[in-house]
Formats: C-alpha cells, sequence, structure tokens
C-alpha cells in the first residue's frame, strides 16, 4: 500500500509522515497531496486559540473526551509559533492531551515554525487536509495568540473559540474589533479565579459594540475550569450549536468556498514568490530593492517590471516545453 492509501485507511504513522513531508515541503509531498484533496471537506474543524498558558490545552483534552463519547473520532494540531525562540510549549501540549494517546481514533500531531508565519499557516492547511482525508470527523488547531489573535488560523477553522482567563484584561483592552467579530465562542477559563465574572461583563459590554446583525451568530460567553473538566459540556454544546447555525443558514457553504479561495490565492502568492527568490538568484530583487532605496523607482513601477520578467520567463521555458513555475 503506498502512503496516500495508508493515510486514507487512517494510519496513524503514514499520516505522520505525510505531515512531516508537507512541513519539510518536499516535492513528492505535492503529488502526494494531489490525491488527498478529493477525499477532504468532511471534517468539522474547531480553532482554539488565546494567550500563552489560558488552558487551551487542557480544555482540548476535555473536549476531545466529549467528542469520542458521541463517537466522533478527532484530531488535533497544536501549533506554537513561539517554539523556534523558545524551546516551546509543544511538550506541555503533549503532557496535557496524554489521556488520549492510546486512542486509536485520536491523532495529536504537533507542528512547530521553522521558519517564516507563512509557511506554518501553509503547513497547517496541509496537516488539516490529511486528517479531513484519514477521516477524523473533528480537527482542532491549537495555537498561541495573545492580544492580535493568530487570524489566519481563524480562517482556517469553522469555529474559532477564544480562551481567556480573569487574568487576561490587557489581553482583552489590546483585542481589536475585526478579531472581536471573528470569534465564535469566548470562553473564560480559570472561572475558579477571581474576576471571571467581571471579565464576563466587560466581554458582553465589548461584544455589544460590535457592528452584529439580529440573524448574525451571537457569540456565548462559557465560563469553565478545565482542569476539573467543569463547562466542557455547556462548551461543546455551544460549538455544535454554532455548527448547526452555519449549515442551517448556508454560512459553512460561503466559509468554504472564502477558504478555498484564500488557500488558492496564497497558494498562487507562494509560488510567485518562490519564482522570483529564483530569478538571477535572487540578486534580480535585490537589485530593484537597491533602485527603491535610491529612488530609481517606486513600488508600482517595480512590481510590473517583476511580472514583465515573470511572463517572458514563463514564455521561454513554454518554449522550450518546461514548466516554469
Ligand atoms: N486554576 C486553574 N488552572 C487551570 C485551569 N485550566 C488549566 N489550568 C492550568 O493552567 C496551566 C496551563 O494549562 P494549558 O492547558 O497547558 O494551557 P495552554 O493555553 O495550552 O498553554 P500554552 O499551550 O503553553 O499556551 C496548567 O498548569 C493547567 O493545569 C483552570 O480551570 N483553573
Ligand atoms: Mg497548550
Amino acid at each position: 500500500m503506498g502512503l496516500v492509501d495508508k493515510v486514507l485507511a487512517g494510519d496513524v504513522k503514514a499520516a505522520a509522515r505525510l505531515i512531516s513531508k508537507i512541513e519539510d515541503e518536499t516535492p513528492d509531498a505535492l503529488e502526494e497531496m494531489d490525491s488527498i484533496y478529493p477525499h477532504t471537506g468532511k471534517a468539522y474543524v474547531i480553532g482554539v486559540t488565546g494567550p500563552p498558558g489560558a488552558g487551551k490545552s487542557t480544555l482540548t483534552d476535555n473536549l476531545i473526551g466529549f467528542f469520542r463519547k458521541k463517537n466522533m473520532s478527532v484530531g488535533v494540531i497544536a501549533i506554537d509559533p513561539t517554539s523556534a525562540l523558545t524551546g516551546g510549549a509543544i511538550l506541555g501540549d503533549r503532557i496535557r492531551m496524554q489521556r488520549h494517546n492510546t486512542d486509536k481514533d485520536v491523532f495529536i500531531r504537533s507542528l512547530a515554525t521553522r521558519g517564516w508565519i507563512g509557511g506554518l499557516a501553509k503547513a497547517t492547511i496541509g496537516a488539516i487536509h490529511v486528517m479531513d482525508a484519514m477521516g477524523k470527523d473533528v480537527i482542532m488547531v491549537e495555537t498561541v495568540g495573545s492580544g492580535q489573535i493568530e487570524i489566519d488560523i481563524v480562517k482556517a477553522a469553522d469555529t474559532t473559540l477564544v480562551v481567556l482567563t480573569p487574568a487576561s484584561g490587557d489581553e482583552i483592552q489590546t483585542m481589536k474589533a475585526g478579531i472581536l467579530e471573528a470569534v465564535n465562542i469566548f470562553v473564560i477559563n480559570k472561572a475558579d479565579k477571581d474576576g471571571a465574572d467581571s471579565l464576563k461583563l466587560n466581554l458582553e459590554t465589548m461584544l455589544m459594540m460590535t457592528n452584529r446583525r439580529q440573524n448574525d451568530w451571537q457569540p456565548p460567553i462559557i465560563l469553565t475550569e478545565a482542569v476539573s473538566d467543569k463547562g466542557t459540556k455547556e462548551l461543546a454544546e455551544s460549538i455544535l450549536s454554532h455548527r448547526d447555525f452555519l449549515v442551517s443558514t448556508g454560512e459553512m457553504q460561503k466559509c468554504r468556498r472564502e477558504r478555498a479561495r484564500l488557500e488558492l490565492l496564497e497558494t498562487v502568492q507562494g509560488l510567485l514568490k518562490d519564482f522570483i527568490h529564483r530569478l538571477d538568484e535572487g540578486d534580480y530583487l535585490e537589485k530593484l530593492v537597491d533602485d527603491l532605496l535610491k529612488g530609481r523607482t517606486n513600488p508600482h513601477r517595480a512590481a510590473r517590471e517583476i511580472t514583465g520578467r515573470i511572463v517572458n520567463e514563463l514564455d521561454n521555458t513554454k518554449n522550450r516545453g518546461k514548466v516554469g513555475l
């Protein structure tokens, strides 16, 4: 059996191997993904974001428990954008979700950044596709986001939760209105600590000021104590009712269409960037940057020059019978 067939049959090791290939951007990963795509689009994707240490992994673990009781299979992608600098919290994530280690219907995978943030977003979307094709019913993506929540991940999810704690006052102050609008469910975890109720009031006031229309989804604020599994059922049920809302209003179709468009455009952008960097081994770009700095050109003119060059190169490679991009 080939790697893809194994993934489609739900083989965890094969899936892990394919995800590593996506992270490393190996050329055969692209080919394998060709056979993965037709099997995607069935899983429900939940984004879990919030400041460091808010309890995201503990909550995710509780949610795994809830979904497993409903006999749903679960995939988890734990992302740590800071891991390149700090060594990361990934170990913590693993420990927090250890309870489900031996369950063959739970697949947990960590992703670490190796370079720029765009690369991580790409690998995350790839990993979501792999878990989706494996047949996971629910995929949770945990990512750290403080203040400025990781909006890229929000775009990849059907339901986005933000996990706050009574100590999150500052994070809330710096939250942008656009982020408040993108979040579907607010969780105030560590409700055993002082200040959960006043945080809830604060959030309610902020939410009243966002531009939601009457028929829009009204994000609930759910209090949880993840360490003692309190509030898990209420949280899971509000995730499921958000899903029902998306399906019954036709928003789900719109969301997925938007996501497919974004993925397409981002892939085109990535290909173009790679292509530009390959032109004269990057000197071409550097020379244009010099010209920009010295005022000999402007970004618009330089961009037109680059796109002209790309068209030329493509014509040349086509004539030589090669594929350029
Ligand atoms: N008091 C209290 N502590 C909690 C609660 N939920 C989680 N914690 C603790 O908070 C700490 C961080 O929990 P995690 O689940 O690792 O938090 P996280 O958001 O995944 O953390 P990072 O992935 O490192 O950003 C752990 O020591 C948990 O035991 C809670 O409801 N109450
Ligand atoms: Mg965590």
